[in-house]
């Protein structure tokens, strides 16, 4: 094989020589299909890595299912293990459009449709969505069970997400294709939307006069440099890689500082996506999806355009992916890498000297994901004064209902005799931090005001309170807004010049409650949803926070089970699960399509440096 980095996501090549060695080596046909085919990333300290592919597939015709990792440098298996009774593996786009296929064919799905008066298929869209097994009705128990929603659109151009045929649901074995049952309530009469945000089809819309082009020119170009996959801007480097399940990932990030590069990232990515909808009625109440562990970022990453999605100097990297059948499919432009103008950096002005000010630049790198009806914009920028800010923006079209009379309290009307349900957006970060080294502990940093006393006679004093977290179960920490609570990542085996152990520190931002009952069947499937920090000592095995396989599980054999072992944390090579997102009150303007809800936090050197970092930034780059 070719001489790529260890950490490079796999070739076209390599995708399609791993799905040779397991159909050659396994006896696997073509009624398998292959869920994912992924870089074996080296273990932590490995050098010189073979290169390996993990393989999930499964046989259509029994069901049985298995991992295989697969020696792409000797061209063999290396292992093939069962997956376990319950596990199942994720969904994969192809079911989803062959599952559309098969539905709008059928004949007692062409009948129940006719009998709504929608006779024209076209203007129909058979939506899959994964079940938790709970859900399963008992007698489809085991099998690989999805359910589906009906839309239908007004014109064969027309939002596909407008109008819900609420009440029908179809229920498939998605490896016969088999329709096993058709949930079909009288819905009562349709009510008329306007659904519409495409320009030529919403009515009487006249486009804005006033907006005057805004260009972003960077005549001697950016000042990044890309290197196959590796990334260099001012004194930042990182290496990226992608994958099916993660989407971006994020390797190797460094800060250059007096002529060395230090470290502070081992790896970045978002290692799961729990959305459950808030909403106990027969439309909703299985709605539940795991869009990382499920269904896959990297798998819904959609290519980007330039002057849309991404202005000014663009570097764009493709993603190459596996289909079901073990073939590479390429999207374009999936990773965009760019600078932007971020305002003003640092500024004083004085009575002599004048002003000094100094314009912030910030290196983004970011991908966007299309999850069905939504849209999920990740963005991680890397600022000159060592900040590094993760940026989520949810977009796309809500789920909506229409309602007979009355609207249900678990959503907000949002057009006639329609309303879109509440839901959540949980989003897990892996944040595998390791601060001029491996060795780090991480303390929960809040504030603590004095009481009145001698020492502190107005009552005016605060102080700081750190206290290391020891072990998992001391790890897993909530938010808390009275205390100001925050996390600092603090390599206590090295000082800055102030003497202090050099550190970063997790500014917590959308935290948000589970707000849900401890008992309810998702909360069994996603303990990590409880709360808001997770830390745990680095385990090459340990990366999916809600199980391996959340498609159609019962329980969560992630970090809930894991932390169970209460394994010291203290100085050592930790991982953070921070969890963060959207408790989505869906508004009326949400609808047709959202504008974005914008969520982050931020990683921030924290006596990583021995001052301001960024007093070398020069005055006038901009012009
Ligand atoms: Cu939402």
């Amino acid at each position: 094989m070719s001489a790529r980095h260890p950490l490079d996501p796999l070739t076209a090549d390599e995708i399609r020589a791993a799905a040779a060695i397991v159909k050659s080596e396994r006896g696997v046909t073509d009624r398998w299909r292959f869920a994912s085919i992924d870089l074996r990333e080296p273990s932590k300290g490995e050098r010189t890595p073979a290169r390996e592919a993990e393989v999930v597939c499964w046989n259509r015709d029994d069901g049985a299912a298995f991992k295989g990792v697969v020696s792409l440098t000797e061209e063999c298996m290396r292992s093939w293990t069962p997956l376990r009774p319950g596990e199942h593996p994720p969904m994969t786009p192809d079911e989803f459009h062959d599952c559309d296929e098969e539905l709008r064919k059928h004949p007692r799905m062409i009948e129940a449709l006719n009998g709504r008066g929608v006779t024209d298929m076209d203007l129909v869209l058979f939506d899959t969505w994964a079940y938790g097994a709970e859900l399963v009705p008992e007698r489809f128990r085991g099998r690989r069970i999805a359910w589906a929603d009906v839309w239908h659109r007004d014109s064969p151009e027309a939002n596909p997400y407008a109008n819900m045929l609420s009440g029908l649901h179809p229920v498939v074995d998605l490896n016969t294709m088999e329709l096993l049952e058709l949930e079909d309530a009288d819905p009562g009469s349709a009510p008329r939307v306007m659904g519409e945000y495409a320009p030529g089809l919403v009515p009487d819309l006249k486009l804005r006069q006033d907006v005057k082009p805004l260009g972003i020119i960077q005549p001697q170009g950016p000042s990044f440099t890309l290197e196959g996959n590796e990334l260099r801007w001012q004194k930042w480097s990182m290496r990226l890689g992608f994958n099916y399940r993660e989407g971006l990932v994020i390797h190797a990030v460094a800060y250059e500082d007096a002529g060395r590069p230090r470290r502070i990232a081992h790896r970045l990515s978002f290692a799961e996506m729990v959305v459950p909808y808030r909403d106990p009625t027969p439309d909703h109440y299985r709605r539940t999806a795991f869009d990382i562990g499920e269904w896959g970022l990297g798998l819904m990453t959609t290519s980007l355009e330039l002057g849309c999605d991404c202005l000014g100097e663009i570097a764009y990297l493709d993603a190459v992916l596996p289909d079901s059948h073990g073939e590479p499919r390429t999207v374009k432009n999936a990773i965009c890498i760019h600078e932007e103008d971020d305002g003003v950096l640092w500024k004083h002005v004085d009575d002599r000297t004048g002003a000094q000010t100094r314009r912030m630049r910030r290196l983004v790198v970011s991908f966007h994901a299309t999850v069905a009806n939504y849209e999920y914009l990740v963005y991680w920028r890397f600022h000159q004064d060592g900040n590094i800010q993760c940026e989520v923006r949810a977009t796309g079209i809500m789920v909506t209902t229409p309602f007979a009379d009355r609207p249900p309290p678990y959503g907000t009307v949002i057009d006639q005799r329609t309303y879109a349900p509440f839901h959540q957006h949980f989003i897990v970060a892996r944040l595998d931090l390791d601060i001029d080294g491996e060795r780090n502990t991480v303390y929960a940093a809040e504030a603590a005001p004095l009481p009145t006393g001698p020492d502190n006679p107005h009552g005016l004093a605060i102080t700081q309170q750190l206290t290391p977290l020891t072990t998992e179960r001391e790890g897993i920490q909530d938010y808390d807004w009275h205390r100001q609570r925050g996390w600092k990542v603090l390599n206590d085996g090295v000082a800055n010049g102030l003497g202090t152990p050099v550190g970063y520190k997790l500014e917590p931002g959308a935290a948000i409650p589970p707000l849900i009952d401890p008992d309810s069947p998702v909360v069994r499937r996603a303990h990590a949803i409880e709360h808001t920090l997770w830390v745990t000592p680095y385990n090459a095995d340990e990366r999916w926070p809600c199980g391996e396989f959340p498609n159609l599980s019962a329980g969560d054999s992630g970090l809930s089970s894991w932390t169970a072992r209460d394994r010291e944390i203290l100085n050592a090579d930790v991982v953070l699960w921070y969890v963060f997102g959207i408790n989505h009150v869906t508004r009326p303007e949400d609808w047709p399509v959202m504008p974005v809800d914008t969520v982050s936090f931020w990683l921030k050197p924290f006596g990583f440096f021995d001052r301001n970092p960024a007093l070398d930034v020069p005055a006038h780059p901009h012009v």
